[in-house]
């Protein structure tokens, strides 16, 4: 098939799901084109069957907002219609599902049916969706999708929710690539951030509001007063310096590092002992099982699609959002125990198996081939009107 790929290109779980899909597909012989305003994130390698095609915003001095909508959809008409694309799925609603449907329709003014298909990623459903600016847009684009994933039940069940939306939404899960993202011996590089054998806490997010990660320093502060420990916070975003205040009003900053955007995110999990993930909102959790893929229990906040991924109990614990202090009673019970950690890990690795994407992406590819299948029959019945 040929596919097109449209996604954030920065490091947030929905661009990171896009990208990896992508590469995957073409791994096995379909031919992927992303078309993204910047190169994605983990598009940094070159590969076979993958074509990236740069969306450029026109500036003028009348545009105090660039219509980057607008010159998206030019750009999707553009590649469908010369690269002869197959279909086009998009990652994010916002504005992907609304600007794919607009050059779904240009493109019908050429003679080109081009089936979309939509996958809701989280925040784009519970977060930002269902405000007034966008909700009509996002409803109606959703509707009129050719075929809607979502990557959990539970995003499935908030979109009912939230939207007046009737369209069949399947459940894709996230997957993660173990071929990339397994245990690793990074002796050195443990011993250089913790030399005296210290438990290392790790999180990774965007820094955004809805990660509490002022609670992930919270839950170390108490964790740390019981068992030497280290915290890894990874990536960045707009709590970051707030995060830092904290830090130091807690003197903290010896134990706790800022490392930033990373892109070999899987050696510092190969480090981990405990993975903190106590997001206000979380429709799936990547980042968790990525950390799951690396033998890292998680200790996660009980919302959203996370109770679909972490087990309480067996690869970490959940609890209610903002209880900082059951998060660290629970962080101890695993960390305080060599034995504990080892059967957490094991869990860990044996439930993010479920999640490997050789059992996934079978799944997207039976669904395009699906959509494919409905859309060339609906033009057919079309044409004999
Ligand atoms: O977590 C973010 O804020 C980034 C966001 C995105 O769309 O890039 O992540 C969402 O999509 C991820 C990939 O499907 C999910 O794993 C995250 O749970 C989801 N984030 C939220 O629901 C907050």
């Amino acid at each position: 098939m040929r596919i097109g790929i449209v996604c954030y290109p920065t490091f947030g779980g929905s661009g990171v799901l896009a990208t990896e899909l992508g590469l995957a597909l073409a791994a096995k012989g379909h031919q992927v084109h992303f078309i993204t305003y910047r190169q994605p994130a983990r598009l940094n390698v070159f590969q076979e069957n993958v074509f990236y095609h740069e969306v450029c915003v026109a500036d003028y001095p009348l545009f105090e907002y660039p219509p980057y909508d607008t010159a998206l959809t030019s750009k999707l008409v553009d590649v469908v219609r010369f690269e002869k694309l197959d279909l086009l799925h998009v990652h994010y609603a916002i504005p992907h599902a609304a600007v794919a449907y607009m050059a779904k329709e240009i493109l019908k003014s050429h003679g080109i049916n081009i089936p979309v298909i939509t996958t809701l990623h989280g925040t784009d459903i519970t977060v930002v969706g269902h405000i007034p600016a966008f909700a009509p847009v996002v409803e109606f684009s959703i509707d009129r999708s050719d075929g809607v994933t979502a990557v959990s039940q539970s995003l499935k069940e908030d979109t009912y929710k939230l939207f007046d939306v009737h369209k069949e939404i399947k459940v894709i899960y996230n997957f993660v690539d173990f071929s990339r993202f397994r245990k690793c011996n990074k002796d050195h590089f443990k011993k250089a951030i913790a030399p005296e054998g210290e438990r290392i806490l790790v999180h990774t997010s965007n820094f955004r509001k809805v990660k509490r990660v002022d609670d992930v320093v919270r839950v170390f502060a108490k964790v740390r007063k019981e068992v030497p420990a280290k915290l890894l916070l990874v990536g960045d975003g707009p709590e970051r310096h707030k995060i830092e205040e904290l830090c130091r009003q807690l003197h903290l900053c010896d134990e706790i590092r800022f490392l930033g955007k990373q892109d070999a995110i899987e050696e510092l999990l190969c480090i981990a002992d405990l993975f903190l993930l106590p997001s206000e909102h979380e429709s799936f959790g990547l980042a968790a099982l990525e950390a799951m893929a690396c033998e890292v229990p998680v200790i996660s906040s009980n919302t959203g699609g996370l109770p679909e991924v972490n087990m309480h109990g067996k690869t970490g614990f959940l609890l209610p959002v903002g209880d900082v202090d059951a998060m660290a009673r629970y962080a101890l019970e695993i960390l305080k125990s060599d034995e504990a950690l080892a059967r957490f890990r094991r869990n860990a690795l044996e439930q993010a198996r479920q999640f490997d994407l050789s059992v996934i992406l079978p799944q997207y590819e039976d669904f395009y081939r699906e959509i494919l299948q409905k859309s060339k029959k609906a033009q057919d019945m079309a044409a004999l009107k």
